[in-house]
């Protein structure tokens, strides 16, 4: 009998280690799930996969620190994955410019311990590294494998130094190591404060009466937005690849945030003018990452990845979503958007 493969998954309580995780569960490999320690226990994305793997032995969390090595290795010794995808991060560019020095040790010292500790205890094990369009920075769209990188950010430069220590490890030491260059994705598991949950969610409690505003920064900045499901089936088939290399994947669409807004507030037909306010100095940044527009032509061909959803159907279920942890559904919203527009 073939036996189960073994992942192992840094940031599994996240919004695309979550994902990752039901993906991999579902190809049959054995998980386990490597964690911080959190004063309020943070696993509500994976409740689900917990209730139903873990019990016959699936899925497996474990606590560990991404600045403590002994604990990565411990891991690595005890369980020989056969992957690890390196998925956790300090993932908020607008707060790395407040915590840079940490941003730097979680994203980019710790994929120099992990790689480290592969290379001395278990070579065989392939590596991804959640490497980010941020790391574009200035570079004019559309980006690919072979623009270069200016970062504008603590955490883009935290990601542009982890891209190479991993290209390093491969480079010198043979491991297989591979970076998969994300654009933005999204999906209703998206943190709160990055902008599309924000302003999905925020909708939702405007019209159940919690909010009367949204308070956003530049809404003229354009990202390249997909929805994360698609994107973790890419991440898997990156390390599928017969050898470790590194692909962007990104949907090749460009819309500014302003996009976003007016196709959420479509929806329920509301004027996006009368909810939100912009360039509130609160969540404008230093400097900015103006236009990213990944050219995905190399994973779709040498991969045949490419994504499913597209940016209206990205909303919809967002908002869907936020509704519904309001008590709504869409024609008891849409009723809420009518009164609200009338006053
Ligand atoms: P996310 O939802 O913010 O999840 C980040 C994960 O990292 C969480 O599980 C978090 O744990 C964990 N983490 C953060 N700091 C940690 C620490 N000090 N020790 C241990 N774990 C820590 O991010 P995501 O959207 O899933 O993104 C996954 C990865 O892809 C990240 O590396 C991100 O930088 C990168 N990326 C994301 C995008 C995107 O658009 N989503 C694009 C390109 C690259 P807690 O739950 O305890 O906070
Ligand atoms: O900002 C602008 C903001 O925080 C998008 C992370 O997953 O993708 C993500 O980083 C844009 C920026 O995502 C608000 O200034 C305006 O121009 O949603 P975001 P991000 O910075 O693109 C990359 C690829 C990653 O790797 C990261 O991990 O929206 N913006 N007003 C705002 N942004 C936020 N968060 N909040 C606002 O109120």
């Amino acid at each position: 009998m073939k036996k189960n493969k073994v992942a192992f998954i840094t940031g599994i309580t996240g919004q695309d280690g979550s994902y990752l995780a039901e993906l991999l569960l579902k190809k049959n490999y054995i998980i386990h799930g490597l964690l911080r320690r959190t004063s309020i226990l943070n696993i509500e994305r994976i409740q689900d996969i917990i209730n139903k793997y873990e019990k016959i032995g699936k899925l497996n969390l474990h606590y560990m620190d991404l600045t403590d090595t002994s604990s990565i290795s411990n891991l690595i010794i005890k369980y020989k994955p056969h992957e690890f995808y390196n998925l956790a991060s300090m993932s908020h560019v607008g707060i790395s410019f407040y915590t840079g020095e940490a941003t730097l040790n979680i994203n980019t010292l710790a994929t120099y311990r992990i790689l480290e500790s592969i290379l001395k205890n278990h070579k065989k094990c392939k590596f991804y590294q959640a490497s980010s369009s941020e790391m574009f920075g200035s570079t004019p769209p559309p980006q690919n494998e072979k623009s270069s990188f200016n970062p504008q950010s603590p955490y883009g430069i935290s990601k542009v130094s982890a891209f190479h220590i991993t290209k390093y490890f491969r480079q010198a030491h043979g491991l297989f190591a591979s970076n998969g260059i994300l654009f933005n994705h999204e999906s209703p598991r998206r943190g709160l404060n990055f902008v599309t949950r924000k302003i999905t969610h925020s909708l939702a409690r405007i019209l159940s009466g919690h909010e009367k505003k949204i308070h956003l920064g530049d809404i003229s900045t354009r990202r390249d937005w997909g929805h994360s499901k698609d994107y973790v089936r890419g991440i898997w088939m990156i390390l599928q690849y017969k050898k470790p290399e590194d692909f962007v994947l990104s949907t090749g669409k460009n819309y500014s945030i302003e996009d976003f807004i007016k196709k959420v507030f479509k929806i329920l037909d509301l004027n996006w003018k009368d909810f939100v306010t912009t360039n509130n100095k609160n969540f404008l940044r230093p400097s900015e990452v103006r236009s990213l527009q990944g050219d995905s032509s190399k994973a779709r061909k040498l991969l045949k990845w490419k994504p499913e959803y597209d940016l209206n159907a990205l909303c919809r279920e967002m908002l869907l979503n936020d509704l519904k942890l309001y008590g709504m559904n869409l024609e008891e919203a849409k009723k809420i958007a009518k009164k609200l527009s009338k006053n």
